[in-house]
């Protein structure tokens, strides 16, 4: 059984030859040697490998018709997003879908993680349909398809229509009642093809990093509305989840995304444990058990809205299989105002990547293995994130050795016994990176913002090397 360790004794120590950094692998790493240490027969043969991607990251919003969304006015109001850049045009993948899809193939993958975009298909939220919106997903799914690619659909990534944000958003439960009808009408059309679906990318950044640290999009710093969307998030899951079996869907999951919490000090055990309890334990939990950690919900309470103990069957349908998004961790302390959900972060230990992350690729093994736990180890787990932002650009040596160690963790936890199905890289072409804009490169494919040119990184060729081993 899985301790979870809120000591300060390290599960890492920091590899001396990372700390060196990009220019050092540059010299050093040869990615044909690296391939030589590990092999795609290191995975069972039905693994699956994918990479992912989501909409407003990479669609271009501006086109075909989509209706407003609430990043559309976050990023246009001043200090919210670096240099005010938005998902207008973003990778123009609206456009060059074909090519974007032929590089998902070329690289031997056999999965392509996409989400739709809920304002390109419903543009006020609700009623009438886009039908351009529409069928470019039908498209998409297609192309998917003639390439022999399996599409793992994420229904929502965080593209929430405005007049739905204007109606409260994620504060609202009526948004939940809203996301299943749009579950259904996406489902109509393109379910037909999908090979997997997840209602929601990661709940967690939907509801308390948007809602009470305001980071994104509504960019809220509000208990009572983030304690809302904590719970109203779940209940969309749980109603599309439901509307999708009542159209015969299969292979549902959910994906939940997790960060290692680490006590900054030994005062400070508690704060770590509140902030894996909010990050962590919250979402999971609840789908899980059905139950919400009784630590936590002490501090929401007050919040909650009437009556959402009688939401807890339907967060809690059965999943067919649990996404795993995992980065990072953080050192945590206790901030100023010392209430509940006030947690300040301590400078990470490095290596870091370029959001500065620390990596650690210890602490995906370990939630991997936190998760068949919670699940009782009676469902297919999959890594549906995981990568890193690097300045390295094509040379991209960092991320190789970065994809190497978690691609080591992902089968330490198989020889352990996790029923770890597959591994979606994070992500395949440089995208919008949020509230942090274009600077933050995730890419396997580099991507000239100007011209719109995708040029493969080293890391898609020690990834094609890898997987056409
Ligand atoms: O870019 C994001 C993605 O939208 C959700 N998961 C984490 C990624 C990196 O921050």
């Amino acid at each position: 059984m899985l301790l979870i360790d809120y000591n300060l004794a390290p599960t890492f120590e920091p590899q001396q030859e990372l700390r060196k950094g990009t220019e050092f692998w540059l010299h050093k790493l040869d990615t044909r040697e690296e391939n030589t240490s590990m092999n795609r027969r290191d995975f069972p043969e039905d693994f699956v490998f994918g990479t992912a991607t989501s909409s407003y990251q990479i669609e271009g919003h501006g086109l075909g018709g989509a209706g407003p969304c609430h990043w559309d006015s976050f990023s246009s109001t001043p200090g919210n997003v670096v240099r005010l850049e938005n998902g207008a045009r973003a990778c123009e993948h609206y456009l060059r879908y074909r090519e974007d899809l032929d590089l998902v193939a070329e690289v031997g993958c056999s999965a392509y993680r996409f989400s739709t975009s809920w304002a390109r298909v419903m543009p006020e939220g609700k009623g009438k349909v886009n039908t351009a919106g529409l069928d470019f997903y039908d498209r998409l799914v297609d192309e998917m398809c003639a390439r022999n690619l399996q599409p793992w659909w994420t229904l929502y990534h965080w593209e929430l229509p405005s007049a739905l944000a204007d109606n409260g958003g994620w504060a609202n439960r009526d948004t939940a009642l809203r996301l299943a009808d749009f579950a259904h009408v996406m489902a109509d059309r393109i379910g037909d093809r999908v090979h997997a679906a997840a209602p929601i990318n990661e709940p967690w950044c939907v509801a308390w990093l948007s809602h009470y640290l305001g980071h994104h999009a509504p960019g809220l710093k509000d208990i009572r509305m983030a304690t809302r969307a904590m719970h109203h998030v779940l209940l969309a899951h749980g109603l599309v989840i439901e509307a999708w079996r009542g159209q015969g869907l299969e292979n549902l999951g959910a994906v939940f995304n997790f960060e290692k919490a680490n006590p900054g000090t030994n005062d400070d055990v508690e704060a770590a444990k509140e902030y894996d309890g909010i990050y962590n334990r919250w979402f999971m939990e609840a789908v899980a058990k059905g139950q919400y950690p009784a630590d936590i919900l002490a501090g929401l309470e007050p919040h909650m809205p009437n009556n959402w103990a009688d939401d807890m069957s339907i967060i809690a349908q059965p999943v067919d299989w649990v996404g795993v998004n995992y980065y990072t961790g953080k050192r945590l302390t206790r901030g100023v105002s010392g209430t509940f959900g006030d947690i300040a972060e301590l400078p990470p230990h490095p290596p870091v990547t370029a959001m500065e992350w620390e990596i650690c690729a210890d602490w995906l093994e370990e939630f991997l293995l936190r998760v068949d736990l919670a699940f009782d180890g009676s469902v297919p787990i999959y890594v549906t994130e995981n990568g890193m932002a690097s300045h390295s650009g094509t040379d991209d040596l960092d991320r190789i050795e970065y994809l190497k160690q978690h691609f080591k963790a992902a089968r330490s936890a198989i020889d352990k016994g996790v029923d770890l199905r597959g591994y979606f890289v994070w992500s395949l072409m440089d995208n919008y990176e949020w509230s942090l804009g274009y600077d933050k490169r995730f890419g396997l494919v580099h991507v000239d913002f100007e011209t719109m040119e995708r040029t493969p990184k080293a890391s898609y060729h020690w990834l094609q090397a890898l997987l056409k081993n």
